[in-house]
């Protein structure tokens, strides 16, 4: 009999553990749909999620980001996402425990949740002067909502073992279901607040807006048209020209700036002779002139997608630092994000003539979509994005490469970014099955600034052969190619490799894109049946 009723207080107390737990996560969702809503409303980047994963983004080892890159590529933001979620849910359930069975710690927990979230928010570099308060609403409501749910938990069975044997030790099944039903509601009351922040803030409406309805000025300077034949238009082959909606994302941006070019301007200093400060009313009266240029990251490996061709409409860089006027011992421009990212770019790359950098504000016929750094980004051809294609740029400091250093040449990436002569097989896909006869090995081949003067298919050990290359848009550009193949039954390899117009090969030597981009020929196995 008391053997019973030792099992049965034992089975009270571990349910009361679980009923606690689950207070302390309710309590958390509590205060993150508070926390975040009221973000949404005052400063969208201080959300107690946004802070705290960019400032992992920020402080993670630079192994944590490629991987994150390599196993999520550009979802890599919902999945820090979701582990913050994941690990703030795990802790407040410790919360719950802690506070049933030694109060006040599931408190202090809660506390200090709200106060790390708001230290956090305060750091990042567009904090504003309200950026601890989501936190700390965060961390209040989750303390108070905490205690209040733990109070309508019935007495544990300990706790009634303490009282006269009369009394039953079973928890009141009343106390427990008006436990359960606040419980409940309060996770509900939370999730909705939660999914309205993202409503509030997701859309951003405003910026959104003004976007929509601006209209960029026709280019004093006009791309020519896309030649005939540069585009040879074979399924599965990538477009010549990328469009915004399927152009890859890189930043360490977890909220997008929103910035209303009314607000925009762009300030050049330090070593110069002559300190510029454009508006955006500025910029856009000025000759603009379009082309075409290819963009890619570091962080493509031999074969990946981290790469668009796009028609940029922009403003030279170099006539706007012509205006500055850079002081002779200067070798470097450090421009930098309104959310405080930052790109070391040589000076003789934004300088040169015979280089297209600009300060862009339109892609592909739009003003720049806002994840792409509307109103206003870099772009260098032949430079990885790392080092030139600042986005949401907002200042430009003329600075020396032993004075400053970027964003992520301080996480052990090369100073120096020069895109690597690089080849890529988009038909047929790796893997695929194909059925024997003729048929058609396709891709692409870039060294933007550089240009390509051939592509070759080796199929197994056979002899390299040419493929044909399509209409080059220009040297700044990637460029199709094509080769006739007569696939055989059985398994194949297939492998290219790219010559630039200097008339160097691409190497086979295979290295990974730490720390200045991959190299080696793309090559898989395909089985033809
Ligand atoms: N503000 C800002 N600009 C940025 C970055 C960033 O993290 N923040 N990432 C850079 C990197 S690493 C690349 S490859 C390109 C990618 O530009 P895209 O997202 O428009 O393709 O943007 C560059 N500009
Ligand atoms: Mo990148």
């Amino acid at each position: 009999m008391a053997d019973a009723r030792g099992r049965g207080a034992e089975r009270a107390r571990v349910q009361d553990g679980w009923l606690a737990a689950a207070a302390g996560a309710v309590a958390a969702v509590l205060g993150a749909g508070l926390g975040e809503l009221s973000a949404a409303l005052i400063a969208p980047a201080s959300s107690p999620f946004a802070a705290i994963g960019g400032a992992l983004i920020d402080v993670a080892p630079s192994w944590a980001k490629d991987t994150a890159i390599a196993w999520f590529g550009t979802a890599d933001k919902a999945a820090l996402l979701t582990g913050i979620a994941l690990v703030l849910l795990a802790v407040a359930a410790v919360a719950g425990l802690l506070e049933r069975r030694r109060p006040p710690i599931g408190l202090a927990i809660a506390v200090a949740l709200g106060v790390v979230g708001a230290a956090v928010a305060l750091t990042r570099a567009d904090a504003g002067a309200l950026s601890w308060l989501p936190s700390s609403i965060a961390g209040a409501t989750m303390a108070v909502s905490l205690r209040m749910l733990l109070r309508l938990l019935p007495a544990t069975a300990e706790r009634s073992d303490d009282a006269p044997p009369t009394t039953p030790d079973r928890p009141s099944e009343i106390d427990r279901r008006r436990f359960l039903v606040w419980t409940g509601g309060a996770a509900a009351v939370g999730l909705v607040m939660v999914l309205g922040a993202t409503l509030v803030s997701g859309g951003s409406r405003a910026v959104a807006a003004i976007r929509a309805a601006l209209r960029l000025p026709d280019p004093a300077v006009a791309a020519p048209p896309v030649p005939a034949g540069a585009e040879l238009n074979i399924s599965g082959l990538a477009d010549v020209i990328t469009p915004n909606d399927s152009f890859y994302r890189i930043d360490t941006a977890l909220v997008v700036p929103q910035i209303d070019p009314a607000d925009w301007s762009l300030r050049i200093h330090g070593m110069v002779e002559n300190e510029v400060v454009l508006t955006w009313d500025e910029l856009v009266a000025l000759p603009l002139e379009e082309g075409y240029a290819t963009m890619s990251c570091v962080s493509n490996e031999v074969g990946g997608t981290l790469i668009g061709n796009a028609r940029w409409l922009g403003y030279p860089i170099r006539e706007l630092l012509a205006r500055a006027r850079p002081m002779a011992d200067a070798d470097m421009v450090l421009s930098r994000s309104i959310d405080g990212f930052t790109a070391s770019t040589p000076l003789e790359a934004l300088t040169d003539p015979d280089r297209w950098s600009i300060l862009a504000v339109g892609m592909n016929g739009e003003p720049l979509p806002l994840e792409h750094g509307f109103p206003v980004r870099m772009v260098v051809p032949g430079l990885y994005g790392y080092v030139s294609a600042t986005k949401w740029v907002v200042d430009l400091e003329v600075t020396r490469f032993d004075r400053a250093t970027a964003y992520w040449t301080d996480r052990g990436w090369s100073e120096r970014g020069p895109v690597k002569l690089q080849s890529r097989i988009d038909v047929p896909r790796p893997g695929q099955g194909l059925s024997a006869g003729d048929t058609v090995i396709a891709g692409v081949a870039w060294q933007p600034h550089v240009g390509i003067s051939r592509v070759e298919v080796q199929v197994d050990d056979g002899p390299w052969e040419d493929a044909t290359l399509a209409t080059a848009i220009s040297d700044d550009t990637w460029v199709q190619w094509s080769l006739p193949w007569r696939a055989t039954a059985g398994r194949h390899v297939l492998r290219c490799r790219a010559t630039n117009a200097l008339g160097e090969t691409q190497t086979s030597e295979v290295v990974g894109v730490i720390p200045d981009g991959a190299t080696g020929w793309h090559e898989f196995p395909v089985d033809v049946f």
